[in-house]
């Protein structure tokens, strides 16, 4: 039996809503979730498992249909999801009456459900949010009672507003394999007899890294996973080490040239840090490095020869504000207050 494992879609989400460069967002993850379901049919994928928060909020009614239809397109793969705490089910949810095709499964109750696939030897179980938050955590109920060759839990939680749970307890189920879901970082390594998929598509900033969903095969209860990379675009943040030659213009260059390695879909975030030519400002709020640069934040430190500027100015204030740092070892906080003192002093001199 193969199957894919995905969770936390968030369709519906529009991640740094505003900027012009993330208009395309929210269709763009709808255009993931198509690439996923065309793999499912050209490999003719048995089972397509989605643990919790297909949606960011509540579904549309037409969200609903447009999901159901491409779900039915599917000539072989059966399909078995829950609602997380995105998209809970609230009283008046969608998800309540809707009528979905004949290969779709949702497991909505607030209990454990189970449906069996005899044709696959496997049966699912999951239970889905009926509100926001789940205290709590795994509960003896939800232990595996064994009626097919395949034993697979679908379960969304694991933080601690949300079902606050260790893998070892989800173990302890019995399950030959639980299919996690709401950590959006996937586990790029299989930790017991649970995984994390991670999000489809990173949705959120510090959505850092690779993102994608999870293939598997399952023989008389014995998994076999592997992390998909699959995600259109990546969030990245990098350091940019800046020293005493950096200039505007070479700092343009330099970011431009990380996206170009990066590539040039990714979402980028750029910490400068070193010590830059103390007459040199970096005006990040004007460069153009093309892309999606997110953000510049400037942490680096003027270059200063204390002891030069000491020797010169032993009789002033700015001699001895840098006295008064000077025989002890500095902590990072101190040292901040020595640069943007000296800065500070230095800048009334030139008015
Ligand atoms: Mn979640």
């Amino acid at each position: 039996m193969r199957f894919i494992h995905t969770a936390d879609l968030h369709l519906g989400v529009k991640p740094d809503a505003g900027s012009a460069y993330t208009k395309g967002r929210p269709e763009e993850i709808w255009e993931s979730l198509r690439g996923l379901l065309a793999r499912c049919e050209k490999e003719q994928i048995d089972l397509l498992l989605i643990a919790g928060d297909l949606f960011h909020r509540q579904p549309l009614l037409r969200e609903l249909k447009e999901l159901n239809s491409m779900f039915e397109a599917l000539t072989h793969t059966k399909v078995v999801f829950t609602a997380g705490n995105h998209d809970y089910l609230k009283p008046n949810s969608m998800y309540r009456n809707f009528r979905w095709a004949g290969n779709v499964t949702p497991l909505l109750g607030a209990r454990l459900m189970k449906v069996e696939f005899p044709e696959f030897g496997t049966a699912v179980s999951g239970f889905s949010y009926q509100e926001r938050e789940l205290p709590g955590g795994i509960r003896v109920e939800w232990k595996c009672v064994r009626s097919m060759e395949n034993e697979i839990l679908l379960l969304h939680g694991g933080d601690e507003r949300h079902l606050p749970f260790g893998r070892a307890e989800v173990d302890l189920l019995g399950y030959d394999y639980t299919a996690l879901g709401h950590i959006h970082k996937p586990d790029l390594e299989m930790k017991g007899k649970c995984r994390y998929s991670g999000s489809l598509e990173p949705t959120d900033p510090n959505d850092i890294g690779k993102h994608g969903y999870v293939i598997g095969t399952i023989e008389h209860g014995v998994v076999e996973t592997e992390f998909v990379p699959a995600a259109r675009r990546e969030y990245l943040n990098l350091d940019i080490r800046v020293d005493q030659e950096m200039t505007g213009r070479r700092l343009l260059e330099k970011l431009r040239a990380e996206v170009l390695e990066h590539g040039e879909e990714n979402l980028y975030r750029f910490t400068l840090v070193g010590f830059r030519d103390p007459d040199i400002r970096f005006d990040t709020g004007h460069m153009d490095v093309g892309g999606g640069v997110l953000e510049i934040r400037d942490l680096t430190k003027p270059s200063y020869d204390f002891e030069k500027l000491l020797s010169a100015n032993r009789r002033n204030l700015l001699g001895r504000f840098i006295e008064s740092f000077q025989g002890e070892e500095q902590s990072e906080v101190g040292q901040m207050a020595l640069y943007e003192g000296v800065q500070a002093i230095l800048e009334t001199r030139k008015e």
